[in-house]
């Protein structure tokens, strides 16, 4: 969000999409909302009880400007926190554009982007996770990132990280006031309970940290790389997805050149299905390049759809054959993984063409996390594939699991991780208190940049709010 500290002025922007519609409506806030308001309703609209709609007329001086519902809220019990007025006008461009200037006339400032949220941060209706969210649920557009984002914005995520914080305080109030002591050599904080205490945050702050390629995937759409030799039906299997004749298909090995991203929706989870060009050696240079792009692609996907010809792999000679292929690939593309610092997505080794011949019965070849047989061409076991796609996510969705979507978080996360290890490695090597609370510090301070809480006021407080001593 942009920087634009609390100014003591009244900020009006339309909330509604520009353009023709049913309704419109512009949102003023600030200590001056009503007075303005109250102006254009010629004086109607003070003897409204808050938080009650009214139908009023509003006016452009002496003429009728439009027919109104306002809805009057009274600060702090509004969403910023301040004096609001929302104004559902006809939706006419015409109409929100003059209510706009006669509002700006009056005094009011047009809104930054972000404004209202982030005063609602300012007043405290939202802490920053949470303001951050009502972000990610304005811009979700399945149902899997709108579940993330109420997930966050209903709080649990700032409630753990809160809890994470109040504990460490405590901590470290004990373990500054030994300094107090530190002639005598006392230890309030007591240290065996102290250290099972880092231990099992630093367990939660890496589930957290491990959940985030789940979340973000959610968020952006589960990247699933279709992979394999020229010819497998890699891009047939794409169209099959896709219900939709996208990708070339043909006989003619390495007819896929570049690789081809579509997004699909399954069952409320949004994937991003890319078809790569058939994996081989080759001298043609473009061929090259778009291998070289099929493992970037395969790098970074959640999944790896490994085509197999289902008529390859009838005799011991071609399974081996086979098994060979995909464990080199395996090993490619976790490499390819690493150097992305990604965790390498699931194998699913696909036998595709079984209309053409069986796949073999238990045969699971190294290399490969899971097998699955399937037809493209004839859509047969495509039923199957995309419940497994779904099935850790959509479970992680319905488990309610706090699931780090926010680059920004995940880096405080990892920063807070940081610090509390070396709190732990301190304390294994007997370091005093008042080193310790040097990495508490730091750790309160990343948690606190989450959730946008001030931390030297917190710690202060809590010293003296619990361990009065008289001095
Ligand atoms: N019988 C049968 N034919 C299939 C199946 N899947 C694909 N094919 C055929 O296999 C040929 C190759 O299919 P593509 O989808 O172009 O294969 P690809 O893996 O994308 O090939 P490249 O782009 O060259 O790497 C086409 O003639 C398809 O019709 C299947 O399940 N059964
Ligand atoms: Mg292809």
């Amino acid at each position: 969000m942009p920087a634009h500290p609390l100014d003591g002025t009244t900020i009006c922007a339309l909330s509604t999409p520009p353009g023709r519609g049913g309704v419109a409506v512009v949102r003023v806030s600030g200590p001056n909302a009503w007075k303005v308001v109250d102006g254009l309703c010629q004086g109607r609209l003070a003897k409204c009880p808050p938080g009650k709609a009214a139908l009023r007329t509003l006016h452009d001086g002496d003429t009728l400007l439009d027919e109104a519902l306002i809805l009057p809220f009274k600060g702090p019990v509004s969403f910023t926190g301040e004096d609001v007025v929302e104004c559902h006008i006809h939706g006419s461009p015409f109409i929100v554009q003059r209510l706009m200037e006669c509002l700006i006339d009056a005094g009011c400032r047009p809104a930054l982007p972000g404004e209202f949220t982030q005063r609602a941060f300012l007043h405290g209706k939202r802490d920053l996770a949470q303001a951050e969210a009502i972000g990610d649920l304005i811009d979700a557009d399945h149902a899997g990132a709108h579940r993330l984002a109420l997930q966050q914005l209903g709080g649990g995520f700032s409630r753990e990280i809160g809890e994470f914080r109040e504990a460490l305080i405590e901590y470290t109030a004990l373990m500054e006031l030994e300094l107090d002591f530190g002639e005598e050599d006392v230890e309030f904080a007591d240290r065996d309970g102290y250290r099972q205490h880092v231990t099992s945050l630093l367990d939660r702050i890496a589930q957290l940290l491990d959940g985030f390629s789940t979340g973000r995937a959610i968020a952006e759409g589960v990247p699933v790389a279709i992979l394999g030799a020229p010819n497998r039906g890699k891009s047939t299997l794409l169209n099959a997805l896709l219900k939709e004749d996208r990708a070339i298909v043909s006989n003619t090995p390495g007819t896929t050149r570049d690789t081809l991203e579509e997004m699909l929706t399954l069952d409320g989870i949004r994937f991003r299905f890319i078809d790569t060009a058939g994996l081989r050696d080759t001298s043609d240079d473009i061929e090259a390049e778009g291998i070289r792009r099929a493992w970037i692609k395969a790098a970074s996907a959640r999944f790896i759809l490994y085509l197999i010809d289902a008529r390859d792999i009838q005799d011991d000679a071609g399974r081996r054959a086979a098994e060979q292929e995909i464990q080199s690939a395996a090993m490619t593309q976790q490499k390819a993984a690493d150097e992305l610092d990604e965790p390498a997505g699931t194998f699913i080794a696909v036998i595709n063409k079984t209309d053409l011949a069986p796949a073999p019965e238990g045969w699971c070849p190294k290399g490969a996390d899971e097998v699955l047989t399937i037809s493209a061409e004839e859509r047969v076991g495509l039923g199957s594939l995309e419940q497994r796609l779904g099935r850790d996510y959509r479970s992680a969705l319905a488990e309610d699991r706090i699931l780090v979507t926010n680059l920004r978080h995940r880096e405080a996360l990892q920063r807070t991780r940081e610090a509390l290890q070396r709190a732990l490695d301190g304390l294994n090597a007997g370091l005093s208190g008042d080193l310790l609370a040097v990495d508490h510090k730091e750790a309160l301070e990343q948690l606190g940049r989450i959730t946008g809480v001030v931390t030297p006021d917190d710690l202060l407080g809590h010293i003296f709010g619990n361990f009065c001593i008289g001095k």
